[in-house]
């Protein structure tokens, strides 16, 4: 595969944040071999992200991207703080870099701590080692045991930008890093034992696919394979025979998954004592917001009259998800909050900027989104403190069955339960 066959979306991406002047555009310059950003002794000189793909092993594919500084002041310059702070969401690698000169301040420590809050692993930078009057101390004899250090979360490496000290270092540092993309999280392979019977109650009604299954139906499907349990699909109108037929034979199912669009019925049909969730919920826990979505779906019963809600949907073809974004799931949030509320929708890649006018976010289960997206749409609306949650946590939650539904995840019975 050619390197320009991987999207930007599934490329690992390393971002370079730091104060204006640190060196941040020199650096990915040197890094990437290529003029690719301005550099200037003006601070401020990059005003808007600059992408740039390349391959770096071992990690492969990865999107280098330079910021705009993050101490940048005034109208314009808080604007470029808060794209910063966007593209810090969508960032897999951080690097901060500081002018080795001097200490590190107060806004560098801000960003250490914004790091640490989501998790990103990182690499401080101590860049214009040139400048050091003990710049061998520092490693310019390239001895690399006396350019880095590191305890367990973060290292440290000293470089030269413009004398292109310690570049092949960093990139090693880099490379370093434990991010592989390898999910733990299965969808639900996880949770289920080899010779389990796990049943998947799937409508088959015109916003159905023709002649096809969806995509979480296929990889829970594929799943249970993987693991060596049964796989046993009926649409929700045979639910009922089946579960008898199975119960009577002494086969009854370890586990129900339905689509949220059947909960009702199906939680009916479904003996209390047979573990029940659906694919969405799946399929949020594994694109890595399931935690946020529950604590969100309780802002429901929080909005008031006026109160904007948007509902977004990850494609804009409507047909798989028909109208749950448009008609059902409006009707639904103002049946069950007796409130003016005024929703806005979103579709496709589109995302708004502004979030903090938002009571509340519904988003669809991103099917067709990445978990990199996904999360990173999640983060958005955290940073902006707006709830966040999706289609099968909300519709459950509004049915009144959300508990039943994450049974299977013990501990999130706890957010449910939190105030
Ligand atoms: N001596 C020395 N100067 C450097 C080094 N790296 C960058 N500089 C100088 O520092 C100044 C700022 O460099 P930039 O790369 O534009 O810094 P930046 O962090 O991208 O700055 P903004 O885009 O304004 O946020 C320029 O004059 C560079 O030549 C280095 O390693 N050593
Ligand atoms: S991306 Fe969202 S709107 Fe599109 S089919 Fe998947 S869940 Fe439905
Ligand atoms: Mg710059």
């Amino acid at each position: 595969m050619s390197l320009n066959d991987t999207p930007s979306g599934e490329r690992l991406r390393i971002s370079f944040f730091g104060k204006r002047n640190a060196g941040k555009s020199s650096l990915v310059n040197a890094i990437t071999n290529q003029e690719i950003s301005v550099v200037s002794d003006t601070l401020g000189t990059t005003t808007d992200p600059v992408n740039k793909a390349m391959e770096l092993l071992p990690l492969g594919p990865v999107l280098i991207t330079d910021t705009p500084g993050f101490d940048d002041t005034g109208k314009l310059g808080e604007l470029r703080v808060k794209r910063a702070r966007q593209i810090l969401n969508k960032t897999d690698i951080a690097i901060l870099v500081t002018d080795a000169t001097r200490d590190l301040d107060s806004a560098e420590e801000e960003l250490i701590t914004l790091f640490k809050d989501k998790m990103i692993p990182y690499i401080i930078v101590k860049n214009k080692v040139d400048m050091l009057v003990d710049a061998d101390a520092a490693g310019k004899d390239g001895n690399p045991a006396s350019s880095t250090q590191s305890d367990d979360k973060h290292s440290i490496v000293y470089v030269s930008a413009t004398e292109k000290i310690n570049i092949e270092l960093l990139k090693e540092t880099i490379g370093k890093l434990n991010v592989t993309d390898d999910n733990p999280v299965r969808l639900v392979g996880d949770i289920i034992e080899p010779k389990q019977t796990i049943v998947l109650v799937i409508p088959i009604d015109e916003s159905a696919p023709k002649g096809r299954l969806i995509l979480p139906q296929q990889q829970a499907i594929r799943d249970i394979l993987d693991i060596g349990a049964f796989a046993v699909t009926t649409r929700e109108t045979e639910l009922a025979d089946l579960l008898d037929d199975m119960i009577s034979s002494g086969r009854k199912p370890d586990l129900v998954i339905t689509d949220s669009q059947a909960f009702g019925k199906v939680s009916q049909i479904t003996p209390k004592d047979i573990p029940l969730t659906s694919f969405s919920i799946l399929m949020a826990r594994y694109k890595g917001f399931l935690d946020t979505a529950v604590a969100g779906a309780k802002a429901i019963d929080s909005l008031n009259d006026g109160d904007k809600v948007l509902i977004s949907e990850g494609c804009t073809h409507h047909r798989q998800c028909g109208d749950i974004g448009t008609v059902k799931m409006p009707n639904w949030l103002r049946e069950r909050t007796g409130k003016n509320l005024v929703i806005e929708t979103s579709s496709g890649a589109e995302f708004p900027e502004n979030l903090e006018e938002y009571k509340l976010i519904i988003h669809c289960g991103g099917c067709m989104l990445s978990s990199r997206e996904m999360v990173y749409r999640m983060k958005c609306a955290i940073d902006a403190g707006v709830p966040f949650t999706n289609y099968g946590v909300a519709i459950a939650y509004m049915k009144g069955i959300l508990r039943r539904t994450i049974g299977v995840f013990p501990h999130l019975i706890k957010v449910l339960d939190e105030e």
